[in-house]
């Protein structure tokens, strides 16, 4: 597993704090994972052999919010 910690703009609320946190448990490889608004960020634990950082980060962005690099 590693672990990364992707910086998220656009949250607002414990919404979509929740609506994120669906959306990375719901991607294959991904396993324990905490996203908070303060800071707003969301640390995943993942297995780079099944899922990319820049597959979690996409989904993200997908899911209407932004990614701090
Ligand atoms: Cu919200």
């Amino acid at each position: 597993m590693e672990i990364a910690t992707i910086k998220i703009k656009g949250m607002t609320c414990m919404g979509c704090v929740n609506s994120i946190r669906n959306i990375l448990l719901n991607i294959p490889g991904v396993g324990q994972i905490e996203v908070t608004l303060e800071p707003p960020q969301a640390t995943i634990h993942f297995n780079s052999a099944v899922t990319k950082l820049d597959e979690l980060k996409e989904a993200i962005i997908d899911a209407g919010f932004e990614v701090v690099d």
